[in-house]
């Protein structure tokens, strides 16, 4: 992508608003808006002031015919959203208005900006790292109070910080190792073995803690997925209807209702979440409820949790077990719904599922125990947070190199204690140098950048 013309584009999203901004970025930024903006201060002569609002007018400069009425920034590079030249023109919020504007711009010679592009610049010249790039995105599309919390985090360069914290120790083990080998036959002595084991050990641990916040980042980020799962007309739906308190599903006393999978959002408290119904699990289904069945194991396996429903009403059968099966071990939150009925069985026959969990009685048509619910829910969410950690990893892609950097020292630990040589540890902790520094973008491929420029819209 070529990054040395001058970019424009709307900033703003289209149609109509209280005002709409677009945005010049490049060498020429200010020569392109020199021969449209006309104020009292004379741009076409002297440098606007920087950061400073001028207030003005654009015209066409063909027919002279005004355009719009407007205030005016100029940012001198390096100070500016991209770090470059930038000048933005805030007009009236109409469409119309911000067309033409944006079209007299193109034809002084600025090219429109792909997606992302401004951000992408940004990158290029340093302003931003990758992970807060990243963050710009998570900013954006920030659907709660902590999502945008932790995005501001990220932004502000707290995780840049502790990433380039570990890469000031790695580099200090590798000068280690590197002295080692240089000077070993000198006889000089240097850190021994053991302390610089000991310091490979702790900063893999340090970076497992990182890993293992992932999975509270992604639910911060993304929200909390829950699957609703039991066997047919244990009241999957009813529950879905109770937690959004509308009729939204379809519910019925016939067993195998729910064919295809539903999905909604919810707060639990600032929890954002999202919610999947689908059908009912069980044995020799027909063939339209057999795909119900296979997108219920979906949902399942997406899912941060499983709403796991029985239906102590009814008799206790085999496709209760084959639904404490299909769960096993994920992490989940038993109900044992219709508790305005009587009780055909007693919570020890699923005692060997529970394992010691205490499953919540609730009743999705009188509402009973819907506050418990919503409790172990919220608990759930949060526990990580109680645990401490500050900051979250959000993204897999910072999982994946995390968890490659920890694994290569791993291996450099393992074989510092098995009497292995100073340079085969060090292409280890290079290796575990090189995924940290990814995170960062301090190397990176064309692509990784498109994938994550693809997600901004245009303007950004
Ligand atoms: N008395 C009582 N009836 C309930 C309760 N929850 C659901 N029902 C009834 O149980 C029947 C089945 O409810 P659904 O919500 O359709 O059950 P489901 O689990 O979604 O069923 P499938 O979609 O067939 O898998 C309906 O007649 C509901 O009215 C409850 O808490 N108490
Ligand atoms: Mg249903």
């Amino acid at each position: 992508m070529e990054t040395n013309d001058t970019i424009a584009a709307l900033a703003t999203p289209p149609g109509e608003g209280g005002i709409s901004v677009i945005r010049i970025s490049g060498e020429n930024a200010l020569t392109f808006a020199r021969g449209l903006f006309h104020s009292i201060f004379d741009i076409s002569k002297n440098i606007p002031p920087a950061q400073k609002v001028l207030f003005g007018e654009i015209r066409d400069p063909e027919s002279n015919r005004v355009i719009d009425e407007v205030l005016f920034t100029w940012f001198k590079k390096p100070n500016s959203y991209t770090g470059e030249n930038v000048v933005e023109i805030s007009g009236h919020g109409g469409t119309q208005v911000s067309a033409t504007l944006l079209e007299l711009i193109l034809r002084q010679g600025a090219r429109l900006a792909e997606p992302g592009e401004f951000t992408r610049r940004a990158f290029i010249h340093g302003r931003l790292d990758l992970t807060q790039v990243e963050a710009v995105a998570d900013l954006i599309g920030a659907a709660s109070d902590r999502a945008l919390n932790s995005a501001v985090l990220q932004l502000k360069g707290a995780l840049s910080r502790r990433i380039n914290n570990l890469l000031d120790q790695l580099l200090a083990v590798q000068a280690q190792l590197e002295a080692a080998i240089d000077f070993s036959e000198e006889g000089l002595t240097f850190q021994s073995r053991e302390t610089t084991g000991q310091q490979i050990k702790e900063l893999k641990n340090e970076i497992f803690s990182l890993v293992s916040s992932f999975h509270q980042g992604k639910i911060i980020r993304e929200g909390l997925r829950i699957a609703l799962v039991g066997k047919p007309n244990v009241g999957k739906s009813s529950l879905l209807n109770a937690l959004l308190q509308e009729d939204r599903a379809i519910v019925t006393s016939i067993p195998g209702t729910t064919r295809d999978t539903l999905e909604e959002r919810i707060r639990v408290k600032d929890i954002h979440i999202v919610v999947t119904d689908s059908a009912g699990l069980r044995d020799n289904p027909e063939i339209v409820e057999e795909q119900g069945i296979q997108r219920t194991r979906n949902a399942l396996a997406q899912s941060d949790l499983a709403l796991v429903v029985f239906d102590p009403s009814q008799s206790f059968d085999g496709n209760d077990e084959l639904l404490m099966n299909e769960v096993g071990d994920r992490p989940r939150c038993t109900l044992l719904n219709k508790s305005d009925l009587e009780q055909k069985w007693e919570k020890k026959k699923i005692d060997k599922f529970l394992k010691g969990e205490k499953p919540i009685s609730i009743s999705a048509k009188t509402g009973a125990g819907m506050p418990d619910l919503s409790e172990a829910i919220y608990n759930f969410a949060v526990k990580g947070e109680q645990a401490g950690e500050s900051i979250f990893i959000t993204r897999e892609r910072h999982r994946d190199h995390l968890q490659q950097a920890a694994t290569a020292l791993d291996a450099a630990y393992t074989n510092m204690n098995s009497g292995y040589s100073e340079e085969l540890i060090a292409v280890d902790i290079n290796l575990a140098m090189e995924h940290i520094g990814s995170i960062l973008g301090k190397t990176f491929a064309e692509d990784l950048l498109d994938k994550i420029f693809g997600e901004f819209c245009i303007g950004k």
